[in-house]
């Protein structure tokens, strides 16, 4: 299995070229459920230790069902097969052009929920723009155990997130430990409290959003993904969900643009237009940076070939 490696603003995608489960053909969506009935441990033995490391994600790379899209890719991280992931779109364009498989300029890359147009600005530079995002619920209270009552609003940016804003706690690196806590005990509770994305979808990211010190960044957040660790990069998916909140409060106007800051303080430039079906069309800039390509080995007697699931 050939893979590359890259991370963008500390998170890491790890780009399967070749080598993968066969999926069959179709839709991208459908392909994506048939990984995630099928090849669990596919998934995990890809990402979790030894092989993989804590917040990875697999871009899995497959012929597309559109013809006009250079490459299908597939994302997934430890706990789940995600819709869309912007870091993991990021590294995939700047590792795509460390091959020299893409030269700066626009291609266009089908997701399971919708085409990314993509750019490289410079080799370690992808602008993209992100599936059509909205707020579906503002101000769900929420009753959470140990922490007590909150709100936070439903939006979706291409995975499902609950965005709590401002954090009761303050993002910041040396609070990581207790933002997970909170932000797992506030994902437990929407599931205990059947809160879900659109057509009962599962809503397996969190926010925790605050403002920044830095008069020149907008915000800073933490974001929970499905594998229970923090999101390095500002999360594109994430950034979407709270721009389409911004957007539907009137705090921010199509095209303006600002900094969004991961808790570790990796950096997206993010604006938006208005999308067609009264959504936004999230625009997001970031960067990454190739560390490694290799093969995979799966021996047939290695006791974690499935990786560590504990
Ligand atoms: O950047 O969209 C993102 C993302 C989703 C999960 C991890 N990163």
């Amino acid at each position: 299995m050939h893979v590359i490696d890259s991370h963008t603003g500390g998170m890491p995608t790890r780009v399967i070229l070749d080598g993968g489960p066969d999926l069959g053909s179709g839709a991208l969506a459908s392909r994506a459920r048939r990984l995630a009935r099928d090849h669990r441990a596919f998934c995990d033995g890809v990402l979790r230790a030894p092989r993989g490391q804590p917040g990875m994600v697999g871009a899995l790379l497959l012929p597309p069902d559109d013809p006009d899209c250079a490459t299908g890719v597939i994302y997934f991280d430890a706990g789940a097969v995600l819709g869309m992931c912007g870091h993991g779109t990021i590294g995939l364009g700047v590792s795509l052009s460390f091959l020299g498989r893409l030269s700066p300029g626009a291609i266009r890359v089908e997701t399971p929920v919708g085409v990314i147009p993509l750019t490289l600005l410079d080799r370690n530079t992808v602008q993209l723009t992100n599936v059509e995002s909205y707020r579906l619920r503002q101000s769900v209270p929420l009753d959470v155990p140990v922490y007590g009552r909150m709100t936070g609003d439903l939006a979706y940016g291409g995975n499902w997130f609950f965005i709590v804003d401002p954090s009761p706690v303050p993002v910041q690196p040396s609070n990581i430990r207790v933002l997970n806590d909170l932000a797992l005990a506030i994902r437990d509770a929407c599931e205990s409290a059947g809160i879900t994305g659109a057509s009962g979808a599962k809503l397996d990211h969190v926010v925790l959003q605050c403002q920044s010190d830095d008069p020149t960044v907008h915000g800073r957040n933490f974001v929970l993904c499905p594998d229970d660790e923090y999101d390095r990069s500002p999360c594109g998916t994430g950034s979407s969900a709270r721009l389409a909140c911004l957007a539907a409060d009137g705090r921010l106007a199509p095209g303006e643009e600002i900094v969004q800051e991961s808790v570790i303080g990796s950096r997206y430039r993010l604006s938006y237009q208005p999308g067609p079906m009264g959504g936004i069309l999230p625009t997001l800039t970031g960067s990454a940076h190739v560390m490694a390509e290799g093969r995979l080995i799966f021996e047939p007697g290695d006791p974690f070939r499935e990786g560590i699931r504990y």
